[in-house]
Parts: C-alpha cells; sequence; structure tokens
C-alpha cells in the first residue's frame, strides 16, 4: 500500500500497460529483442539455448500480466484460498504447457520457424523442473494445472531445491546417480528478494507471566535461517487465471552476528554458517514411498512450514478480520504428513504470538486443515524421534504433547472400557525411543483425511487409522480419487491423438470437459476413424523407436507389442515379476521351432525408472533387466520376437513421449500397496491397454472402461494376508514356471549369478512378501491373451477408443472440484 502510486499519475501507468504479443510479428519482435536485450546476443551466435530463453521470456512476459492480475483480484475480493502445502512439484517443462495453455504454440512454431529454428528443438532445450520422486510430487503438479484452469484462487508452497530428483546414469547395466543443477538459467521463477521470513530452530522455552498474571511461552535463543521467496506463475488453460507457486530457498540471516564475526577475524566460521543455512534447501531427498528420518529432512520440513504459514498469517491479517474468520478466508491441504507440522505451529502462531486461548485456536487449527494420505506402506509413515523434536523444536514437542494430552482424554472419556486404545491411537509411540506419529497428528489437526483412490481410501479406514473412525466417525474420513491434467498428458504429450479427437467431439472443449471424451465412442465401428487412430499410435510409436536407436543404439521394430513399465523401481511395484515374465518368454522362445517362432507376436519389453540411491535390492533390479537385456537383444534365435530395453533417467519430459507411445503398460503392485498410481491414467488416455492387478486406482479404471478392456490378473487384496502367512509357515513352493526362471538365473545366464542371488531368494527362501510366486502363473496366462488379443488389431484398436472415451472421471479437474467441495469449502473466481 504505502508503495501504490498517487492518483494523478497513475493515468501514465495505464496507458503504458505492456500487452504482449498478439500476433506472429509481434512475438518475432519479442524474441529478436529479447536475444539482443535480455541475453546480449544476436543473430550472428544465436544457438538453440538461446533461442530457447528468448521464446521463453517472451511467453513469460505474457504469463505476468495476466498472473499480476490474477493476485491483485484475488487480494481485492479478498476471497478464501487454498493453500497446497507440498514438498514435491514434479513440474517438468514449462515452455510448451505455457504456449498451449495461453494458446500461442502455432504462432510461436511458425515465427520461430521464420527465425531459423524448429519449435520441438528449442522446447527440448529446458531442463525439467524435477522437483518431486515420483507419482507425489507429479499429483501436486497436476493439481496447480487444476486449480488455476478451474479458477480457484490457489497457492502452492514448496521447497526450491538446488538439486532435483538426481539424474541416472546406466553403466555397466548399474544406476549411477549424477547431481541434478538444474538452475542455471529458468527463466520461470522471480526471487523475491524482499519477501523473507526469518525461521528459528533449536534453542529453549522460557515461561512467564504477562500483565494479566497467565502464563506465556517464549521459545528463544538457537539458530535462525532467512528463508527467500522464489514464485512461478502457474498458468491455467484457455483461462488468464495465473495462479502463483511459492518456493522457499535458504540462506543465511543477515543479522550482526555475521557482521561481528567478519570483523573479529573468524571468517571461515561465517561462510561455514552461511553454507550450513543454504544447505536446508540444496537437495531433495531422493527416496518414495520410505521415510528415512533424517535430521536434516525434519529441518527442510519446519523451514518451509514456518515461512509458508508467515506468509499466509500474514496475508490474513491484511484484512483486519477477527480470528475466528481465519478458517473462512484460509484452506490448506497437507500433501502426505511431510507439511503436517503446519499444524502444530499455526496453534502456536495463535496461543504464543497472537494471545487466543488454547480452545479457541485449536478449532481455528482444525477447521483449516485437510490431509490427504498417499500410502499404507509402514516403511513410508513418518515418526520423529521425541529426542530430535526436543533438541530441535522445543516448542513444538511441548504443543504436541498437548494436543495429544487433550486429545487422549476425549478418547478415554468416550472409551472408557478399551484400555489399549489410547496407546494405540497417541500421537507419541511409547517406544525405544520415543517416536512422534506425524499421520496420527495431521488426523487429530485436520477436519478432513482423505485417500487417493476406493481401495485405498477404504484401505485406510479399516487398517491403519481404523481407531480413529471409531473416535470421530465415518464423516471425517473420505475418498478422493486422483486425476491426471489432460492438457500435458493428452494434449501436450499427443498433439496428433489430440487433435484427432477434437475433429471428431466438436473441438478442444473436451480438454475442459474431459467427460466429453464419451461421444468418441459412437466412431468405434468407423473403420476410417480406426485407421487414422492406428496411424498415430504407429507414428507414436516410431518416434520412441529413432529414440530408443539414438540413446541406446537398439533397433527396435515399431510394429511390435511395445509392453512399458516406467515408475519409480519399488519392490512392492514388481518390476521384479515383470522380468521374471520376460526370462519365462525367453526360454520359451529358445525352446520352440522355427514354425513356431514364426506364429509369435514380436514384443518389446520397455523399463524406465529410478531406484533410490540407497535401496539395493532396487538397484539389483535394473541390475538384472539390463543383463537380460544384453543377452535377448543380440540372441539370433530371438531376433524381434523380444527386445528388452531399460530407458536411462526417465523423467516428466521423456515420459511424455513414452507414455504415447505404449501398447500396454504395467500396473502390478501386490494388491493392497499401490495408493492410486495415475499413470495407470496417462497411459489409458493415449489409447493404451492396461495389464494390472485389482489394487489402486486399476480398480476404478476397471469399473469406468469395462472389465473387457483391461487385462486384470493375480491376488486380491483381502487374500494377501493369508498368502503371506502361508509363506511363514512354509505352506508354499515356489511356482513351476518361476523355479524355471530362477535355475536360468543360478546357472549364470544372465552374468554372475550371485549378483541376482538376493532376487531370487526373497521370493524363494524369504517369504515372498511381494506374492509374485503366487501371482506369476495368472500373470503369465494374462500375458498370453494379451499375445492373442494384438494379433487381432481391429478388435485391439476398438478396445483403446472404448477406453480413452470413458476416460472422463480421471481428470485432475474433477479431482479438484470434488476437493474444492467437500474439504476446502471455495469458489472459483474468474479473473
Ligand atoms: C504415492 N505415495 C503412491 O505410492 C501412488 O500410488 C499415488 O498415486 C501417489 O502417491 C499420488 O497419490 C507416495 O509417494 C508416498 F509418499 F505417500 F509414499
Amino acid at each position: 500500500v504505502e508503495a501504490s502510486i498517487p492518483e494523478p499519475q497513475r493515468e501514465a501507468w495505464t496507458k503504458n500497460q505492456f500487452d504482449g504479443f498478439k500476433n506472429k510479428d509481434e512475438f518475432e519482435k519479442e524474441v529478436v529483442r529479447h536475444v539482443e536485450t535480455t541475453l546480449a546476443r544476436s543473430m550472428f551466435n544465436c544457438d538453440d539455448v538461446a533461442a530457447y530463453s528468448a521464446t521463453a521470456l517472451a511467453f513469460r512476459d505474457r504469463l505476468i500480466k495476466d498472473w499480476n492480475k490474477t493476485q491483485q483480484r484475488q487480494t481485492f475480493t479478498d476471497s478464501k484460498r487454498i493453500y497446497y502445502l507440498s514438498l514435491e512439484f514434479l513440474m517438468g517443462r514449462a515452455l510448451d504447457n505455457a504456449m498451449l495453455n495461453v494458446k500461442g504454440k502455432d504462432i510461436a512454431k511458425s515465427a520461430l520457424d521464420e527465425l531459423g529454428f524448429r519449435i520441438e528443438d528449442i522446447i527440448g532445450q529446458e531442463n525439467d523442473a524435477a522437483l518431486g520422486n515420483g507419482g507425489l510430487g507429479r499429483l501436486a503438479a497436476c493439481f496447480l494445472d487444476s486449480m488455476a484452469s478451474l479458477n480457484y484462487p490457489a497457492w502452492g508452497y514448496g521447497l526450491r531445491y538446488r538439486y532435483g530428483i538426481f539424474k541416472q546414469e546406466i553403466i555397466d547395466g548399474y544406476q549411477v546417480e549424477v547431481p541434478d543443477y538444474w538452475l542455471d538459467f529458468n527463466p520461470w521463477e522471480f526471487p523475491r528478494h524482499d519477501v523473507t521470513v526469518d525461521i528459528q530452530f533449536y534453542g529453549h522455552v522460557r515461561k512467564s507471566q504477562d500483565a494479566n498474571g497467565k502464563t506465556v511461552a517464549n521459545w528463544e535463543g538457537g539458530e535462525t535461517v532467512t528463508a527467500v521467496a522464489y514464485d512461478m506463475p502457474i498458468p491455467g488453460y484457455d483461462t488468464p487465471s495465473t495462479n502463483n507457486l511459492r518456493l522457499w530457498s535458504s540462506k543465511a540471516a543477515s543479522g550482526e552476528f555475521d557482521f561481528q564475526k567478519f570483523n573479529s577475524g573468524e571468517y571461515e566460521s561465517s561462510v561455514a554458517d552461511q553454507q550450513r543455512a543454504e544447505t536446508i534447501s540444496a537437495v531433495l531427498y531422493p527416496n518414495d514411498n520410505l521415510d528415512r528420518g533424517k535430521e536434516l529432512r525434519l529441518k527442510q520440513q519446519y523451514f518451509w512450514v514456518a515461512a509458508s504459514l508467515y506468509d499466509i498469517v500474514r496475508r490474513f491479517k491484511k484484512s483486519k478480520r477477527a480470528w475466528r474468520e481465519f478458517p473462512d478466508q484460509v484452506a490448506i491441504q497437507l500433501n502426505d504428513t511431510h507439511p503436517t507440522l503446519a499444524v502444530v505451529e499455526l496453534q502456536r502462531i495463535l496461543i504464543d504470538k497472537e494471545g487466543l486461548e488454547w480452545d479457541e485456536a485449536w478449532a481455528i487449527v482444525t477447521a483449516t486443515f485437510g490431509y490427504t494420505n498417499h500410502t499404507v506402506l509402514p516403511e513410508a509413515l513418518e515418526k520423529w524421534p521425541v529426542g530430535l523434536f526436543q533438541h530441535l523444536l522445543p516448542r513444538h514437542l511441548q504443543i504436541i504433547y498437548d494436543i495429544n494430552l487433550f486429545f487422549l482424554q476425549s478418547v478415554e472419556k468416550r472409551f472408557p472400557d478399551d484400555r489399549d486404545m489410547l496407546s494405540r491411537v497417541s500421537i507419541i509411540e511409547e517406544s525405544q525411543p520415543k517416536m512422534v506419529r506425524m499421520a496420527y497428528l495431521a488426523i487429530v489437526g485436520s477436519h478432513k483425511v482423505n485417500g487417493v483412490a476406493e481401495l485405498h481410501s477404504d484401505l485406510i479406514q479399516t487398517t491403519i487409522f481404523k481407531d480413529f473412525v471409531k473416535i470421530y466417525g465415518a464423516d471425517k474420513f473420505t475418498n478422493v480419487t486422483n486425476g491426471i491434467t489432460p492438457r500435458r498428458w493428452l494434449h501436450q504429450a499427443n498433439p496428433r491423438l489430440s487433435e484427432l479427437i477434437a475433429s471428431k467431439t466438436g473441438g478442444y472443449d473436451y480438454l475442459k470437459d474431459l467427460t466429453t471424451l464419451n461421444k468418441l465412442e459412437q466412431y468405434v465401428d468407423d473403420k476410417a476413424f480406426r485407421k487414422e487412430w492406428a496411424e498415430i499410435k504407429y507414428a507414436n510409436k516410431v518416434r520412441l523407436a529413432k529414440y530408443i536407436k539414438s540413446t541406446l543404439d537398439i533397433t527396435v521394430n515399431p510394429a511390435a507389442l511395445f509392453d512399458v513399465q516406467v515408475k519409480r523401481i519399488h519392490e512392492y511395484k514388481r518390476q521384479q515379476l515383470n522380468i521374471f515374465g520376460v526370462i519365462y518368454r525367453y526360454l520359451q522362445i529358445k525352446e520352440m521351432s522355427a514354425e513356431e517362432r514364426k506364429k509369435q507376436a514380436p514384443r518389446v519389453s520397455i523399463f524406465g525408472g529410478k531406484a533410490a540411491p540407497g535401496y539395493w535390492m532396487a538397484k539389483q533390479i535394473i541390475h538384472l533387466i539390463n543383463n537380460v537385456g544384453s543377452v535377448v537383444n543380440k540372441d539370433p534365435d530371438v531376433g524381434d520376437l523380444l527386445k528388452v530395453i531399460f530407458l536411462e533417467d526417465y523423467n516428466v519430459s521423456k515420459a511424455e513421449i513414452i507414455i504415447p507411445a505404449s501398447d500396454l503398460s504395467e500396473h502390478i503392485s501386490t494388491a493392497g500397496t499401490e495408493a492410486s498410481g495415475t499413470s495407470n491414467m496417462k497411459f489409458v488416455l493415449n489409447g493404451g491397454l492396461i495389464i494390472g492387478t485389482c489394487d489402486g486406482a486399476n480398480i476404478e479404471i476397471t469399473r469406468e472402461i469395462g472389465q473387457e478392456n483391461i487385462f486384470l490378473f493375480g491376488t486380491l487384496s483381502e487374500d494377501v494376508e493369508d498368502l503371506r502367512h502361508n509363506h511363514t509357515y512354509g505352506k508354499h513352493a515356489v511356482d513351476s514356471g518361476l523355479q524355471k526362471v530362477f535355475d536360468a538365473i543360478t546357472s549364470g545366464k544372465f552374468g554372475d549369478a550371485n549378483d541376482f542371488g538376493a532376487l531370487v531368494s526373497a521370493v524363494r527362501d524369504h517369504g515372498d512378501y511381494y506374492l509374485v510366486s503366487d501371482d506369476f502363473q495368472s500373470y503369465i496366462d494374462t500375458q498370453k491373451m494379451v499375445d492373442e488379443e494384438y494379433k487381432n488389431q481391429e478388435e485391439w484398436v476398438s478396445k483403446c477408443i472404448r477406453s480413452v472415451a470413458r476416460m472422463g472421471f480421471f481428470s485432475s479437474d474433477r479431482c479438484i472440484n470434488e476437493y474444492a467441495e467437500e474439504i476446502w469449502n471455495i469458489e472459483p473466481l474468474a479473473v
């Protein structure tokens, strides 16, 4: 307000508004201007990188206009906002997305052409913003796209990691990790050096009496680190709404303390302080579905949460409303338990800083937060040692103890006869050492808890959070099945298919209401349409085949069935089942006569995905896949019948090439382990079929597209426990087909058998926790069905079209509307 221009001078501002380019010529002018002035280059030294930079800057200018307007409008109307707190945002590239969302890609394409560049090459220059591990981070990115596209006043809050998820190299069949320094040139972020928050760690709590004799807690001393805001514009599709993603970067607090150190000759230790501060936002933890409990991770969490809440509260206070109106203005969604400290921090602000009474404050807190659970895997549920909390966040630990005390008191009143209940639901686990159970804290501190697919939401209510359903009633728990943005995952990744769909459904409006895809169903029997459809799939496969040739120097036949499994490598996702199946197929081919071989359907098995650097078993799986590939791919008996490909460094931009090229994708987790999965949705939406287990969103995909259009197999989730029990008591013999696979591995056919001993014995000797042996036969049988059905291409393509037509439900727009209505109580605000 202090910086606003006085009335008489505003006219000069209004008449000089920058409007951005409106046509090709204006765009060209913008690009040339950026090359020559912003980048200080010329037509004599403009390479692809410079052309990318200038193009990005021109589109950025466009976005900023809408972004400013959107933010001004949100401030002016003082409407309720949703704040999405996520430690991961797996955004991928921004330029293509920005061009498509503002409908400027055609202009850019012809302009760049005239200036001497191919738009695909220019798009390819951008580094992925890879600030996430997998599904959880990509979901957050899809949500940002949907919130902006649906005009919800929404902000994302996260960390600005200097290093995103590592880059994966495959050397001699092994994964090697390379740091991902992605910030060299990032035109999409705006440093806000004026938006900073000082964050405190360690120290101690002093209690004193205020003027009214009330005890107040004061947290003082310790270390201070400064959070600096970096903002990224998030454009909506075909709307001026442009939301903000605010990422915090850490730097040393510039207090007098530093000065004294410099002056007193402690230069080195002063620089060391600086580095310690910068370490907080230096690196994304590379684990997917695993909690490792490192102190720096807890520091990251508090740093990010405290800065975000300070920002949110500061914004709320500008409106001068009463505190009890806070939940009418602010909704905060916790993406998993990573931001759960926000619950404690808001309670601390309200009672320690703003002087509210506990109960009044707590009512505000619980009305503000919602919590999304993304996993039931015990190793992924966050717990922090009480001692670490005491050391790092002493005041927060006190508040957690109080939250727990009041919670347990209320439980005891309602269930006086259930003696075990209190210890079961306590936020503090009475173990050695004692632990803070973050999921329980998140449940107690939120008004809604949701899972991410129907089966998963049922499972959390009947297993890990069962007691809380008894305590709070079923209404506090709900399901919001995940979704994906059709803008990136169809329109951007598969432009030709998008164009074909638009030509049949009446334009690109289907991108705003994905349920209108159902209009496609009437063309299933249209031969010409099917032919066009098949041609597009083939072209996408040719593109992937070229990519495989250029990166791995392996020739694959685009007419073969492309069978794809790309996702983080994890035992529960069972890439080992897939590769064992591939080995089985190979052994069968080897046994066949030349005549029999001719009848076989050729296949390319494509894998991709990163293993967490400390996950040894996952790395063994990668190694086995690569070794199998190097044997199979050069075996003359096999030829085109089978190729095994491991694509290096799977990420969002590679997914955009791989997914549209798949005929069959694998989503084969042990039933009950994959909370939802979202790539399953992407593959079907791009006209590929699925082989999968009855797990996560596969179940709802089946319900939507029909069971005749999906290849389901394997154990059901309700039977998993009994089967595991059988293994424990030795009541299971390894499947005979799988035994042949193991024999081949142990004979050294795929390299030193010792290398893969652990993979074999996990199944054979150590209880087969993921039920690979139990599901092997039905997996192989189902793959046989796939082979047969793929031979009938007309029927196969019909299935693909029908499936796509029925995928409307899986748009992240549907998903965000459900959150908005059921959890956030928030309305769209058109700009
Ligand atoms: C993941 N969870 C699940 O494993 C996926 O099934 C799901 O699709 C995504 O979340 C998004 O909901 C996690 O990454 C975590 F952190 F919870 F383990």
